[in-house]
């Protein structure tokens, strides 16, 4: 069990107030997380104290940043389970992490005739990397339907997923509706039928235990600033004996060994993925968040989570006449993502009605335009919560959605 009044001490924005003196109610981590006090100190720790480049410098500040942006690495992924921190490379965000799977990897690997293979729920992140490696490489996506309750449909899984294809990129959470994924038993179909597998950790990560080798998957992305991290600072897994195989996406500096004017020889790993200077501080700050879900244990985030969708999803029941409630009934098959619309209401104006209540949701398509069209809408309404929310702020979001509709008179 969490202590959520104690946890929320620890966040310096929560007590923040906004308009006339409304408490802040973040109902938008899914877009991006608040910061607890030990992770902004590990920050200022850093700049006030030992600030310098790593991997380059004898004298004392370079060899003491070095250790500890590589002990962040370490315990980053460890947090993954990764088989050692030279499979964790470090890029800005989920984003990032694929581009560098679709451009090195997916440029050396995939053939014409070849299928990638990614679920109906992706962000825009991991479906429009593929699209363009399709298009060059002469390879086509597919996409794996939900069923009525917005889970993944495993009948078609196992008809889409065949001879043909050569890599499966799945989010284990979708960020629109909330849907968990089976990555797992996907994983294990596509292993049988020698395909490549790539998880978009995004909304994982930050809330359940991820263990990739328990997946059994060749990549996992994930952005820090999601889960308690810095922004800026991201973390990609690969399998050691895939990224031994791997050409590098960006080449410079830091990431060579020995440089010639006519050829380069590359570092080791996972430097070899990382050219140029590194963003240092904000993995550090990334470590620090990381020692803070670790002491939580992800179990209690992920059984708060369930807890209090199960609150929301009873809460929303209120609503039922009015409210479209998105994504599967069953608390275990889903994260703490509730999407919503109303079909007279466009969700922008019942957002700006909640924030003026000082609540922040996120309405729009989600980055997951395909999926959210495919709910017939062309955008959503959706509070996304974490560690620190309370049942007494779905009760406001509740009571705040009431009296919006209320005042819309529908
Ligand atoms: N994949 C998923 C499943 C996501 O939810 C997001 C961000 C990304 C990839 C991209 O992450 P980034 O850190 O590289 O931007 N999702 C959201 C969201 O739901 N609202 O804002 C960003």
């Amino acid at each position: 069990m969490l202590d959520v009044m104690k946890i929320r001490e620890d966040f310096p924005v929560l007590s923040k107030k906004v308009y006339d003196g409304k408490p802040l109610v973040w109902l938008d981590s899914a877009a991006t997380s608040q910061k607890p006090r030990r992770v902004i100190q590990a920050l200022v720790d850093y700049y006030e104290g030992y600030n310098a480049n790593v991997h380059r410098g004898v004298h004392a500040l370079s060899m003491e940043s070095t250790e500890r942006y590589e002990d962040a690495r370490a315990k980053v992924a460890g947090f993954i389970n990764a088989e050692s921190p030279e499979s964790l490379i470090w890029t800005r965000n989920t984003t990032e992490a694929i581009n560098v799977v679709a451009n090195s990897w997916g440029e050396d690997n995939i053939k014409p005739g070849d299928e990638i293979v990614v679920t109906a729920l992706e962000h825009h992140s991991n479906l429009v990397p593929w699209q363009q490696v399709a298009r060059k490489r002469g390879a086509k996506v597919r996409i794996l339907p939900l069923t009525d309750d917005h889970t993944l449909d495993m009948d078609a899984a196992e008809s889409i997923i065949g001879p043909r294809t050569r890599l499966l990129a799945a989010t284990q959470v979708s960020n629109s509706i909330g849907t968990i994924v089976p990555v797992k038993e996907l994983a294990k179909k596509a292993r049988a039928v020698g395909a490549a597998v790539l998880i978009d950790g995004a909304q994982s990560v930050p809330h359940m235990p991820v263990d990739v080798q328990d997946i059994d998957c060749d990549f996992l992305a994930f952005s820090g600033h999601k889960m308690l991290g810095p922004t800026g600072i991201g973390g990609l897994y690969v399998k050691r004996d895939v990224l031994e195989r791997m050409n590098p996406f960006l080449t410079g500096g830091e990431m060579v060994l020995a440089v010639s004017y006519e050829d380069a020889t590359w570092n080791e790993l996972p430097m070899r993925f990382e050219a140029g200077t590194p963003n240092i501080a904000d993995a550090i700050g990334l470590g620090a968040a990381v020692d803070y879900l670790q002491d939580l244990g992800m179990e209690n985030v992920r059984d708060h989570e369930i807890a209090l969708t199960k609150y929301a999803l009873d809460a929303f029941k209120e609503l039922e006449e009015e409210l479209d409630v998105h994504g599967p009934k069953d608390t275990v098959m889903r994260g703490g993502i509730v999407s919503f619309h109303h079909p007279d209401v466009h969700p922008h104006d019942l957002g700006t009605v909640l924030d003026r209540q000082g609540i922040a949701i996120r309405t729009g398509h989600h980055c997951a335009m395909p999926m959210v069209q495919s709910l017939g809408v062309a955008a959503t309404a959706r509070a996304s919560m974490y560690l620190y929310n309370t049942e007494e702020e779905v009760d406001m979001l509740v009571d705040a959605l009431k009296e919006a509709l209320r005042y819309f008179r529908v």
